[in-house]
């Protein structure tokens, strides 16, 4: 079986747009391939974050990664800190990256422009992405389209320590959704849905109450011409209601056109509301009987016990190839 990676921030509530670039892909592909899945807190801190609510936002998307029916029996679920191997790998990879291609990486620039203070964990932030990839001998990434060139970056890293030292490294393949990886924000349908937009409006939380995210869908950035259309350019808003419509309630776009056909804004968004509502209730009640559960530890502590066997053999194999300490077996 081929080997999977995936990672998400901790860094605030899971959005509609996490869920729909990459956890829907990951349930999807949990039977075909040796699926690992980790809750990326290292990350998360290259901004600050209040240590009282990472503690959370890591129970919380953990517990979430099981409700929305990922198998712990199938799939290892980890916390990144919880396996030393990646923030020590994430070292020797800075040391083969140059600081010039981490300076051209959109989401370095975007998260760093007219910032007065930016933290160097910013700039290291991809290095160590392509350590927690590479520990795993991952075959293939599923991420959402703003991923893909860190991607990108992590391919050539490994392909330049395979060639610099010894073919230690897998290098792995991106894996994109063909719809829905890049969901626009609620708020601004030119800008991508982020977990941390300052405004509440412009993201759907999993786990909003019903009534807010009825709210949220009714009060979305639209246009004026009251057709339901799907037009990218011209008609960013409603395009991106229909593809969330569309993934959600599994119809099509042009069937949904049809149906909205000469029917103005608010009766979509309405039945909207409810087709999300519906989808997510479930995945709410499950999460509640988790996140507080001792079960979710169990996995947990499972995940990173085995995450850790598999992360320090590649560890040493590196150390090894690289000549760092003395050798080791
Ligand atoms: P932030 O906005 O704080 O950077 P984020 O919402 O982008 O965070 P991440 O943890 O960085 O969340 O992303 C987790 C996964 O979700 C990644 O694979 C990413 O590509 C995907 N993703 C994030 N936002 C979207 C979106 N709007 N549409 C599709 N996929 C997304
Ligand atoms: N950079 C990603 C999160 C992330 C990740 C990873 C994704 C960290 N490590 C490894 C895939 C594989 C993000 O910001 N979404």
């Amino acid at each position: 079986m081929k080997t999977i990676f995936s990672g998400i921030q901790p860094s605030g509530t899971v959005t509609l747009g996490n869920y729909i670039g990459a956890m829907k892909q990951f349930v999807e592909l949990q039977n075909d391939y040796n699926c690992y899945f980790c809750i990326v807190d290292q990350h998360a801190i290259t901004v600050y974050q209040d240590p009282q609510q990472l503690r959370k936002a890591i129970r919380n998307l953990a517990a979430l990664y099981v409700a929305i029916g990922l198998d712990p029996k199938k799939v290892t679920l980890f916390i990144q800190s919880e396996v030393p191997a990646h923030a020590q790998l994430g070292w020797m990879m800075q040391c083969v990256s140059y600081i010039g291609e981490l300076e051209r990486m959109t989401q370095f620039k975007d998260k760093s422009t007219g910032k007065e203070a930016v933290s160097a964990g910013l700039l290291t932030y991809p290095p160590l992405m392509a350590a927690d990839i590479l520990l795993y001998k991952t075959d293939v990434v599923p991420v959402g389209e703003d991923q893909k060139q860190h991607l990108e970056l992590t391919r050539d890293l490994a392909e330049r320590f395979n060639k610099k030292y010894r073919e230690v490294f897998t290098v792995p393949e991106v894996k994109i959704a063909e719809v829905g990886a890049r969901i626009m924000s609620l708020a601004d349908p030119t800008k991508k849905m982020s977990k941390s937009d300052a405004n509440q409006k412009a993201f759907l939380s999993l786990l909003d109450d019903p009534k807010v995210m009825e709210k949220k869908i009714k009060s979305a950035v639209t246009d004026s011409e009251g057709i339901v259309k799907y037009d990218k350019e011209n008609k960013p808003g409603v395009s991106n209601l229909l593809s969330i419509y569309s993934i959600l309630g599994e119809v099509t776009i042009k069937d949904l056109e049809e149906k909205y056909e000469g029917v103005g804004y608010g009766q979509f968004k309405q039945d909207l509301a409810d087709v999300v509502v519906d989808f997510f209730t479930p995945i709410q009640e499950r999460y509640n009987e988790l996140v507080n559960s001792d079960e979710l530890d169990r996995i947990l502590d499972e995940g990173a016990e085995k995450a850790n066997k598999m992360a320090m053999k590649t560890l040493k194999k590196v150390e090894n190839a690289m000549g760092l300490g003395r050798k080791r077996r």
